[in-house]
């Protein structure tokens, strides 16, 4: 027998409905939420530095400013969804330890390098085009306030993939040095991509359960084959090649079979081991030292008006 509550949230979820901060929710469907939505939020913000490596280096004031507006937007990206798990009652100051500790999953993607401007037309097109196919329909999760915060998330990212895309075009109309340099970072940029959809499905531990709770809508194999059909015809726009020998059009399924992906550099860059590791997790906990005079000064002052209106 189960109880009214587990009813009422098994029923909400069968309906397509949402679950809110104050219903009742299982214990296990509150903890793969704050992971999930965790490890989201990490992922912006530890992104935002392989792009912050471009901001003074931008070649005009126009890229610079879209740049700076780019990765703020990442920033506030990562403050919706450490809100969103605070609903679930994760704290900030546990998240942001578990982060600094390195005890906390975030998107394996930032830990690559980006040695040249064309990084930035990469990221974007790459990056965030991968990022709005996977969370597109995390607008649908069942729980209310993720699914609400990847509403703008969304439209934000969609911004970002355009910015992106357009660089690589510009570069791709300029000189063979460029249109290298352009093709030359899809190169680097591809396969990590790929990667950032998760394990293939047979090797997803938390895909079963988490679409059973519609958290997820799709499967992480579904979510790769959707983003590579749709980026075939925007290489060719571009000109650029997709670095995948068997890279190639399945006439029976309309959809495009890829190569294999090597899972053994995906398992190593989770294991800490991968190109950057070791230097964003060091960022990251250099900018939270730095940052703790704000942090203490926003308390005292808070502290402060708080005392007064209690006389
Ligand atoms: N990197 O059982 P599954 C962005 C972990 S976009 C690292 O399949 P699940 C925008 C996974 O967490 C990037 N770890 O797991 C931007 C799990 O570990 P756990 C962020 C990965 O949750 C652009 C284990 O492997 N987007 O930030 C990765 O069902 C430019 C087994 O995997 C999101 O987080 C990976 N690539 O599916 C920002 C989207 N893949 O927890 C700045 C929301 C898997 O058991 C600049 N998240 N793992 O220890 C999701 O959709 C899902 O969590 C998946 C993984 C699809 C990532």
């Amino acid at each position: 027998v189960i109880s009214v509550e587990e009813q009422q949230f098994n029923d909400l979820i069968e309906a397509d409905s949402r679950i809110e901060p104050r219903d009742w929710m299982p214990e296990g469907y509150r903890k793969s939420l704050v992971r999930q939505i965790s490890q989201h939020a990490h992922s912006e913000i530890i992104g935002m530095q392989p792009e912050s490596n471009w901001i003074t280096r931008a070649p005009s004031l126009k890229r610079k400013a879209i740049l700076i507006a780019k990765v703020q937007d990442e920033a506030g990206h990562g403050l919706y969804l450490y809100s969103a798990a605070q609903t679930l009652g994760a704290t900030r100051d546990d998240m942001t330890d578990a982060l600094i500790a390195g005890k906390a999953r975030y998107s394996s993607i930032f830990n690559y390098p980006t040695p040249s401007w064309a990084d930035m037309g990469s990221i974007g097109w790459l990056v965030d085009g991968a990022a709005i196919c996977n969370q597109v329909p995390l607008c649908r999760a069942s729980y209310g306030p993720y699914g609400r915060a990847m509403v703008r998330i969304c439209k934000e990212e969609s911004f970002h993939q355009r910015q992106g895309f357009e660089i690589l075009l510009e570069l791709m109309a300029g000189t063979e040095e460029q249109r290298q340099m352009a093709q030359d970072s899809v190169n680097r940029w591809y396969w990590p991509a790929l990667m950032m959809f998760g394990p293939p499905d047979d090797d997803s531990p938390n895909s079963a359960q988490s679409m059973a709770w519609k958290i997820k809508r799709h499967s992480n194999d579904e979510l790769r084959q959707r983003f590579v059909n749709m980026l075939v015809p925007q290489a060719a726009v571009l000109g650029v090649t997709l670095p995948d020998p068997d890279l190639h059009f399945n006439e029976e399924t309309q959809q495009w079979d890829l190569g294999e992906i090597d899972w053994t550099e995906f398992h190593e860059v989770l294991a800490g081991r991968g190109p950057n590791n070791a230097q964003r997790l060091q960022r990251r906990r250099d900018a939270h030292e730095d940052g703790r005079w704000v942090r203490e000064a926003a308390s005292a002052y808070a502290r402060k008006q708080s005392e007064r209106s209690e006389m």
